[in-house]
């Protein structure tokens, strides 16, 4: 088999060099809570291909109805020819989604899409312009996503202009907004959005009910069902961004289910379909309703494949108890990162839901952060047979995502390398 070297060589010649790995090892085969490369090494797993197999790597009822998919059609575009799996894709999604409302679901690629279209809903439906974005947000790379996101590097340096009508307050973030209240930290937003944008001229406000690539930040308690009051009195959309934190992995179906907060809108990708391309929105049926038929869709939005592979996820998800297995993650790992942390000056907070959790970390005594030593603690981890990921507005949070099938034995090794990486 060619080694990871030669691969690196040939990748060097043939692929773009903007997109780049965490890794430089090439993929062999993965499955349960391990990654094994061409030279047969093997990895534990802690990151699901961000937060994307949640199920697993080929989970055997996925790759079962995948299979007999592939066999039956692999596409006939859902806008010429319809299918039931799409139909069926949607009423789950409108069962295990926030909210007993009447809901309507439509399918996308990815998650970028799915944020696109929630946007171009929320719009259509209100006919408002405006849409009120938060600090550290993160909802992809297109044009208007980029523009929806906040940070700089990577994602957004030189590729402007950027989408006009977006409009960023204040997110709340305990360990750096000097632990206001949720409520407290709601008003604050509430008021910039109200002085500088106008709550009437507001189209959806769009928020991750716990950030993700912005550093895995949790807000303080009330902040979520603050804003879906506002929302609600404002006529503004409330939409959850749930790409990272949905299905299962915060150890509920969807993070906003912590608080019973109920998202008039909701976008859907990444664990959904155990690791093939599929997105949604989801929401309620009088908002998905109001565009014009033909308004929404795409040319592989819903491919038949994708579909299966959603279904079986769903099942699996159910049948295994997934957001109880995640759960139980926490618990174990919760406990192991705080001896760490007790040890580890640097680690100012252990945070984050389910098997979606982190650690940040600074200048000891500071709030200053300190991304070298993230990244110095992760290459330690790659070094040692653990695949951990960075995260934050400042690359200084370690972020965990383990599958949710990971075993006993493959978490507990996982954290034994992760505590030794620590020194
Ligand atoms: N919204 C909350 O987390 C994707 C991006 C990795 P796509 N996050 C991983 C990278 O560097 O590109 C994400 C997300 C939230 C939207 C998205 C975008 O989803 O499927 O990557 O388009």
């Amino acid at each position: 088999m060619t080694s990871s070297e030669e691969l690196h060589k040939r990748r060097g010649a043939a692929v773009a060099r903007g997109v780049g790995s965490t890794i430089s090892s090439y993929v062999d085969h993965a499955g349960g809570g391990t990654i094994t490369d061409v030279e047969g090494r093997q990895w534990i797993d802690f990151a699901a291909g961000i937060a994307v197999a949640n199920v697993g790597n080929s989970a055997p009822r996925v790759v079962e109805a995948v299979k007999a998919q592939v066999e039956r059609f692999t596409h006939t575009c859902f806008m010429v020819a319809p299918y039931e799996s799409y139909v069926a894709v949607c009423e789950q999604l409108n069962a295990i989604t926030p909210g007993g409302h009447e809901k309507r679901s439509a399918l996308f690629n990815s998650g970028a899409e799915a944020v696109e279209n929630a946007v171009k809903i929320a719009r259509h439906a209100t006919g408002r312009p405006a849409v009120v974005v938060f600090d550290h947000a993160y909802h992809g790379r297109t044009n208007l996503t980029m523009a929806l996101t906040a940070k700089n590097m990577p994602y957004k340096h030189r590729f402007g202009p950027f989408a006009g009508e977006i409009y960023r307050v204040p997110m709340s973030y305990p360990l750096r907004d000097g632990g206001l209240s949720g409520a407290e930290a709601a008003a604050r937003a509430i008021e910039m959005v109200e002085k500088q944008v106008g709550a009437e001229n507001v189209a959806a406000l769009l928020i991750e009910p716990i950030q993700g690539e912005g550093g895995f930040v949790v807000p303080a308690a009330g902040f979520l069902p603050a804003l879906r009051q506002w929302a609600t009195a404002a006529g503004v959309v409330f939409v959850a961004d749930e790409i990272q934190t949905g299905f299962c992995r915060t150890g509920q179906w969807f993070a906003c289910d912590h608080e019973d907060v109920v998202p008039d809108l909701i976008t859907l990708a990444k664990g959904i379909a155990g690791g093939l391309p599929l997105a949604a929105v989801t929401g309620r049926a009088e908002l998905m309703d109001a565009v014009h038929v033909g308004g929404l869709g795409g040319t592989y939005g819903g491919n038949p494949i994708a579909c299966a592979a959603a279904l079986a996820s769903i099942e699996t998800m159910r049948e295994l108890d997934l957001a109880g297995a995640a759960q139980r993650i926490e618990t174990v790992m919760v406990a192991r990162l705080r001896t760490i942390a007790e040890r580890d000056p640097r680690i100012a907070e252990v945070r984050g839901r389910g098997a979606m959790l982190a650690v940040e970390l600074v200048q000891p005594g500071t709030l200053t952060p300190d991304p070298a030593a993230a990244a110095a603690v992760s290459a330690a981890c790659h070094a040692a047979g653990l695949l951990t990921l960075t995260c934050g507005t400042y690359g200084n949070v370690l972020r965990f995502l383990p599958p949710l099938v990971i075993s006993d034995d493959e978490l507990a090794r996982g954290l034994d390398i992760l505590d030794a990486a620590f020194g």
